[in-house]
């Protein structure tokens, strides 16, 4: 107890402060979340995760301070999920479509022509939503939230007219789906990570790629090609997630601090898509690159090669992956 002499100097509210339970509380306190994010911090998605981290360190009372750590600074990206998922780091950020090897569900994005613009994407991320926060629980993560690529083109040296022209051209991957793409269309994979995009290209190791215009912008790929075709072949996603016992140990406080950023960063990154890539569009046109519809019969053998790899998928999903696609199309 305070003594009476002391309650009268202190101000309104703060005898609770002196309390037992108060003590508990502080000593809960003070959590600093280191998170590892893959691309540079200069893309609109990058950022996003900035805000949020300073949203919630600036609003939970001291409770909670998040240091996002971009380019694979902290962890390389292909290891961040593993490092979530283990404890290494309480939270990460993570392109998911990396990861379909370990579950379909985490590339149910990068499905092409499945969903070409924000309104599809954001449909199939509802309708997906419950599938994608089981797997990760199961693996011991919580799904705070995601932040969608801009639509997918063709980046390339020499005009592409039809598929034919890709054969044998060295071609940067960034995953299993596109790997299995540049083999259909009859070119030559290599999977690098987005921040290797500049050694990869001017070694030669890759002279094309699928990517959006913000990888175009940011790894100034006019440096490298001259093209990009907009083939708006899908909008994969990347996912901001947390470890359950380190999201456990926060008070519920602030976890509702963390739960409220999360769904207004998660808001503010969807709209933000479309305006920010017809400014990665526009500055990539600026710097001398053809930004262009694919001819009708690249767009057509493109669709055929989605189909290819859209059945792969459901194979490998399964029943719980068909029942999801239906519930798309509806
Ligand atoms: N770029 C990522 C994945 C999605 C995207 O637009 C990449 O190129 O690594």
């Amino acid at each position: 107890m305070t003594p009476k002499s002391l309650v009268r100097l202190l101000p309104v509210g703060a005898v609770a402060l002196t309390t037992a339970a108060a003590v508990a509380t502080s000593a809960v306190a003070a959590e600093k979340w280191d998170m590892p994010a893959g691309y540079s911090a200069k893309n609109f998605i990058t950022k996003s995760y900035i805000a949020f981290a300073e949203a919630v360190t600036g609003n939970s009372g001291g409770k909670l301070t998040i240091v996002v750590h971009p380019a694979g600074s902290l962890y390389k990206a292909s290891k961040i999920l593993r490092a979530v998922r283990s404890g290494q780091v309480p939270i990460g950020a993570r392109y998911m479509g990396a990861h379909s090897k370990e579950d379909p569900i985490f590339g149910v994005d990068t499905v092409p022509f499945l969903a070409t613009d924000a309104a599809e994407a954001w449909k199939l991320y509802q309708v997906s939503k419950p599938a994608l926060e089981a797997a990760l629980e199961k693996r011991g993560m919580k799904l705070l939230f995601t932040a969608v690529w801009p639509p997918q083109g063709l980046f390339t040296k020499k005009p592409i007219n039809t598929i034919a022209d890709m054969k044998g051209v060295k071609f940067r991957a960034y995953d299993a789906t596109t790997a299995k793409l540049a083999r259909l269309m009859g070119a030559i994979p290599t999977k690098t990570e987005a921040t290797e995009i500049g050694q990869a290209f001017s070694t030669g190791i890759a002279e094309s790629m699928i990517a959006s215009g913000a990888i175009g912008v940011f790894r100034k790929m006019w440096d490298y090609t001259k093209y990009f075709y907009e083939v708006n072949a899908w909008l994969p996603k990347s996912a901001v997630v947390v470890n359950k016992a380190a999201w456990d140990k926060l008070d519920g406080k602030t976890k509702q601090v963390v739960l409220a950023e999360a769904a207004k960063t998660e808001k503010a990154v969807w709209e933000a898509m479309k305006p920010t890539n017809d400014f990665y569009k526009k500055t990539m046109a600026k710097n001398g690159m053809e930004v262009v519809e694919p001819s009708a019969e690249l767009q057509s053998q493109f669709k055929k090669i989605g189909q290819v790899l859209g059945s792969d998928w459901a194979k490998a999903a399964g029943a719980n992956g068909q029942k999801l696609i239906e519930a798309y199309r509806k």
